[in-house]
This record gives structure tokens, C-alpha cells and sequence, in this order.
């Protein structure tokens, strides 16, 4: 019985990766090489730094450091210009559902994801207050598939690994999850999430579920 469900941001509540993809992209551009969106599914899930480190192999560079600050501040502030634009009506289909749902049933919300942005889009998505705990990219170091995030989230709820519900659109989420312990939904293709418990395409499907 699940007290505790801990929701990855990007990829599940909200498509942000389309975001990611484009600032990247335009990073690429700016270096001198194509970035696709075949290339993008690496970085799903995976933190800044590790992400540029990746696009950086993607195009063959190998740059100092300080100028890898830079670029990654660089790709941050086009990827802000896109989430400040971010609508309400571009959360996922039946998440204010599910998460409502779940509060009514006295289960305790928490968010766990890679991004530092993360508290700036639910309040754009108008849905931060649904959350009792945000563990982010501002709170953890080791990066999924490390569980920091998770096993955080759930001290923050002040439950046991075994009491929560990790639900994760990338592998290196579900990685993270099944390391710390929790149960795992995975939302997205079963080929990519074959280590979760359970594989649905969407939060919606989950909604229905418990309709039935
Ligand atoms: C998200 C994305 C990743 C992104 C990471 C860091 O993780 O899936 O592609 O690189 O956050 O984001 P930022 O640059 O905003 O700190 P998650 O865990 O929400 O899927
Ligand atoms: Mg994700």
C-alpha cells in the first residue's frame, strides 16, 4: 500500500525535454554541429553539466572547464526563456487528476528531479502547492542513476523507501528508483523501462485506473 508517490518532473508532469532539446540544439548550432533528437534521448533525466558533457562528445569537442560553465549558462538562460513561457494547459493529461487523487487518499506528494528549475515551472504550472516535499537539482549532488533523489524525497516525506512510488519517464530514473528501494511506475515505452514494476504511457492511464 503506497503512503508516498514521488513524480519526476520533466517527461511526466510536464514535457520540458522539448525545451531541453531546442536550447541544446541551438547550442550545437552555435559550435558548429548538428544536435538531433535521436541524440537528445541521452539526456533525459541526466543533470546540466552531464548533459553538456555528452552534447560536447556528440560533436567531437573537447573544451577547458571554465568555458563548459559558460556554455552550460548559456544553454540555461535560452532554456528559461522557454519555460518562462510555459502554459498551464502544457501539464501532461491527467496529472492535476491523479495528484488531487492521491492527496484525497492521504498519500504524500513529493517531486524528484534532476533540474534546478524545477520550483520555477510547477509554480508556472499552478500546481506547486499539490506537493508536501520538492527534492531538485538545488537540493542533491549525485545525479540519477545515483538514488540521492529519491531517498531524499522520501526523508522529506518521512517515509521508508518500501512505503513510496517512484514514477519516472527516463532509465537512468528508474535506476535511481530501483538503487533506493521504492516501488516504480514507469510512465513512457516499456522497452526503454523495462526494470519498473509497472508501464503505463501516461499519467492519464493512471487516472482511469483508479476510476475503475
Ligand atoms: C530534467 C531533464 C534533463 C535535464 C535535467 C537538469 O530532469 O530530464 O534533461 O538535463 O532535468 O535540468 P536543469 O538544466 O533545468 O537543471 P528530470 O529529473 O526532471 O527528468
Ligand atoms: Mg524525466
Amino acid at each position: 500500500h503506497m503512503k508516498g508517490a514521488i513524480f519526476d518532473l520533466d517527461g511526466v508532469i510536464v514535457d520540458t525535454a522539448k525545451y531541453h532539446f531546442l536550447a541544446w540544439r541551438e547550442l550545437a548550432a552555435q559550435l558548429g554541429f548538428e544536435f538531433t533528437e535521436q541524440d537528445n534521448e541521452r539526456l533525459k533525466g541526466v543533470s546540466r553539466m552531464e548533459s553538456l558533457r555528452i552534447l560536447l562528445e556528440v560533436g567531437g569537442l573537447e573544451l577547458p572547464e571554465e568555458q563548459q560553465q559558460k556554455l552550460a549558462e548559456s544553454k540555461n538562460a535560452k532554456y528559461v526563456e522557454y519555460i518562462s513561457k510555459l502554459e498551464q494547459s502544457e501539464l501532461l493529461p491527467g496529472v492535476r487528476e491523479y495528484l488531487t487523487g492521491l492527496r484525497e487518499q492521504g498519500v504524500k506528494i513529493a517531486l524528484g528531479s534532476a533540474s534546478k528549475n524545477a520550483a520555477f515551472i510547477l509554480e508556472r504550472l499552478g500546481i506547486a502547492g499539490l506537493f508536501d516535499a520538492v527534492v531538485d537539482g538545488t537540493k542533491v549532488s549525485k545525479a540519477k542513476p545515483d538514488p540521492e533523489v529519491f531517498l531524499t524525497a522520501c526523508r522529506e516525506l518521512g517515509l521508508a523507501p518500501q512505503e513510496c512510488v517512484v514514477f519516472e519517464d527516463a532509465a537512468a530514473g528508474v535506476a535511481a528508483a530501483k538503487a533506493a528501494g521504492t516501488g516504480i511506475v514507469g510512465i513512457g515505452r516499456p522497452e526503454v523501462l523495462g526494470e519498473a514494476d509497472w508501464v503505463v504511457a501516461g499519467v492519464f492511464e493512471l487516472v482511469q485506473a483508479n476510476n475503475k
